[in-house]
């Protein structure tokens, strides 16, 4: 965002600030000011011009600036209103050399699930791809995909959905007691390393948020087909504070059991070289997950997992 408007933004924030200080503490003149102001405003910024001067009473719109103002991480946001994939544009950005920023996105025509399979991403998600360069050693790569997993089932909690954790990489709301549940979101962690170094990270998170549920896949659900209205722009506020809370990976493996719902279950893992078919009873420090086969426990580190009813 231009340099100013931040300012007049950042001013702003702590309540009604007069036309005049403004232009004197940013060095500007009033028309100045004013024209800036007005520019917020197109940007969904509602700004009132009161008794006190300018005073910020909200935030309307879905964009750039928006998620930025107010974002306790630090992130910068790239915004689009249409994009192909928000994971390639990142992957661009990333081998580009930067770093802590996030590709946001409110529609998608052409993103990816793991293994090159589509992701259905119509306007009103939360469709975005952060670019990290975590200075961890490779092996430790899906912990931020658990981490990711644990930013978006908390953030959809307080937004009042009862998400939970299906390992690896889903988030879901659970339909009865047997471990049935439709599908809130995924994530798609993609990076370039080398043995030892992790060069960059790119977390793509899909959300089904302000969606209908008739333009997603039978299986899926989205926040608002869950609680109905909610800000979308908080809501991915709160996700960025979360990821970045987490992203240090202290603490994820036991914010991450406390909302599996994977955990406990009855499941099939698909593995390149078969199936394994067992119960799942916990996730190791890596991220794993840990399959109880008759008397042996195996750990799987990828796969895709189903949750079967319990014999
Ligand atoms: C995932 O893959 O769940 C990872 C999805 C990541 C999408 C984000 S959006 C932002 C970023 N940019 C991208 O291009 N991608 C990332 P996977 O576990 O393979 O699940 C894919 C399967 O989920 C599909 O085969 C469908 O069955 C189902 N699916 C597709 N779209 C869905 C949706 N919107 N909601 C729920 N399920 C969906």
């Amino acid at each position: 965002m231009n340099e100013t408007r931040r300012r007049i933004l950042e001013a702003l924030a702590d309540g009604p600030v007069a036309g005049p200080t403004l232009a004197d503490s940013l060095d500007v003149s009033r028309a100045a000011v004013w024209k800036h102001v007005e520019e917020l405003r197109e940007a969904g910024f509602e700004i009132e011009s009161g008794p006190g001067g300018y005073e910020l009473v909200d935030v309307t719109e879905y964009n750039g600036p928006a998620i930025e103002y107010g974002l306790e991480a630090p992130f910068s946001v790239e915004y689009h209103e249409t994009i192909g994939s928000t994971n390639d544009r990142a992957r661009e950005l990333a081998t580009e050399g930067v770093a802590d920023v996030v590709v946001v996105a409110n529609e998608q025509t052409g993103s990816r699930g793991r293994l090159e399979r589509q992701w259905t991403a119509p306007p009103g998600g939360v469709w975005a791809s952060l670019v990290c360069r975590p200075t961890v050693p490779p092996a430790r790569a899906p912990l931020f995909t658990l981490a990711a997993a644990v930013a978006i089932a908390r953030a959809a909690r307080e937004a009042g959905v009862d998400a939970r954790i299906k390992w690896p990489n889903d988030v879901v709301v659970p339909v009865g007691d047997e471990g049935d549940y439709q599908k809130l979101a995924g994530i798609l962690t993609e990076m370039e390393a080398e043995t030892d170094r992790i060069a960059w990270l790119v977390v793509g998170i899909g959300v089904n948020a302000d969606v209908d549920g008739d333009a997603l896949p039978e299986s899926a659900t989205s926040i608002r087909e869950e609680v109905g209205e909610f800000d979308r722009r908080v809501f991915v506020q709160h996700l960025l504070e979360e990821f970045d809370a987490f992203r240090d990976l202290e603490g994820v493996i036991p914010a991450w059991r406390e909302l599996a719902l994977t955990i406990g279950q009855r499941v099939r893992v698909d593995l390149p070289d078969g199936e394994l078919v067992g119960d799942a009873v916990d996730v190791t420090e890596s991220g794993a997950l840990v399959v109880e086969v008759g008397d042996e426990r195996r750990q799987v580190s990828a796969g895709d997992c189903e949750h079967l009813r319990p014999t």
